[in-house]
């Protein structure tokens, strides 16, 4: 049987949906089927991550999460100085769902993201250096600076990339997953999405066409409560992504996404299940952004009631985890306050990094595209 470990949060246990779906193996302990059992999941992820000896993974844990915030922090700032040049989606408030996510991965494993996706390759391991390099243009960018914010892909980390178009990296991650099964690698693909690309056509294809061959992917939903002002709530008419699951004949389960150890332990699961062979699962993960839609062009401020701003602030992420961690004796004040300024430090050498590198030049624009550069002489899109 799952042992029923401690609450994290209680809270949030009553906000579940406690309909357990229909297993479908009906074995004892297995968690096929199960949905809304938060419990079982963070258990997982409490002895993955905070055993003494797993002391490492758990702080790296803890950086990352400090490292996505600080990274959007510093990129707010670059775009007011005009150092990089458009909008950009911060996901303060989400950073525990995409670390707890890709931890549960191993290096060679594949992530897909979406148009809030700058957490998703620091989780994965990412250079930031090439990342800010990439926000700003440059040529030694993760892209050679020409994906920028929305666009990011960092094939060494198996970052395959993000998408501005709702839903589409969700494709990617199963043809992905695909092409795993048909090289007979054990590589497993996560695809990140949000609860209002959880209601696009290819969500559906992408979930219905992974369950029948049962491909190696983890369908992980973001649920931050908002598709740019709509409200869950008035999108979907069911109370939980996941539940969703059991019409593709997969597993599903949700999870408290401000909580870095039931989400690592959630997607563990889900990861080895697929590894084995077992197909697709979905884990949902329940969480918040702080800010805006994206930095500087959507607004909801003043949309969302106050209360609820403040209960999820109130349930930080990252807040949560260094707590814990200091409960545990695991680390001090001084160690907190010494992965911070690692991190700042770290953003400062980035940013260096970025304004001594150059600018793609004008052939590269044509480098790894299958377009005939000729037609550039004669485009009226030129200008100079
Ligand atoms: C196919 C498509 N439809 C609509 C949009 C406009 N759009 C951009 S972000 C967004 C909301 C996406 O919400 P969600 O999937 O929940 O992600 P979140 O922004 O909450 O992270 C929409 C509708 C788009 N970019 N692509
Ligand atoms: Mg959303």
């Amino acid at each position: 049987m799952i042992p029923a470990p401690e609450r994290v949060n209680p809270n949030f246990e009553r906000t579940l949906t406690r309909t357990p779906i229909p297993t479908q193996s009906g074995e004892a302990g297995s968690l096929r089927g199960f949905h809304g059992s938060v419990s079982a999941y963070e258990h997982v992820g409490k002895r993955m991550m905070a055993e003494k000896s797993n002391r490492e993974p758990a702080l790296l844990a803890l950086r990352r999460m400090m490292m996505i915030r600080a990274f959007e922090a510093r990129t707010e700032k670059l775009i007011n100085r005009g150092d990089v040049i458009g909008v950009m989606h911060s996901s303060a408030g989400q950073e525990a769902a995409c670390v707890g996510a890709c931890m549960a991965l191993r290096e060679d494993d594949y992530i897909t993201g979406t148009h809030r996706s700058h957490g998703h390759p620091i989780a994965k391991g990412s250079r930031v250096d090439r990342l800010i390099a990439e926000l700003m243009g440059r040529s030694t960018g993760v892209c050679k600076g020409m994906g920028g914010s929305m666009h990011l892909a960092d094939f060494s980390v198996g970052s395959l990339g993000e998408s501005a178009i709702v839903g589409s990296s969700i494709g990617i991650a199963v043809g992905a997953a695909l092409a795993n099964r048909l090289r007979k690698l054990d590589r497993v693909s996560l695809a990140f999405f949000g609860d209002g690309a959880a209601n696009t056509g290819i969500c559906h294809e992408g979930m219905n066409m992974a369950a029948v061959w049962r491909l190696p992917v983890v369908f992980f939903c973001e649920n931050n409560r908002y598709a740019v002002t709509t409200p869950f709530a008035q999108a979907t008419p069911v109370e939980r992504i996941a539940q969703r699951a059991a019409a593709y004949g997969m597993d599903g389960v949700t999870v408290d996404g401000q909580d870095v150890r039931a989400v690592h332990g959630a997607v563990a699961v889900a990861v080895a299940r697929a590894r084995r062979g077992d197909g697709p699962s979905i884990v949902e993960a329940m969480t918040y952004r702080y800010d805006d839609h994206s930095y500087r062009l959507g607004s909801l401020s003043g949309r969302r009631d106050p209360d609820e701003v403040a209960h999820w602030r109130d349930r930080d992420p990252i807040r949560i985890e260094a707590e814990r961690l200091r409960e545990e004796g695991l680390v001090t004040d001084e160690d907190l306050a010494a992965l911070e300024a690692g991190v700042e430090s770290e953003l400062d050498d980035a940013v260096e990094f970025g304004r001594k590198s150059p600018y793609p030049t004008r052939e590269d624009l044509w480098r790894n595209m299958y377009a005939d550069s000729s037609a550039w002489e004669t485009s009226p899109w030129q200008t100079h």
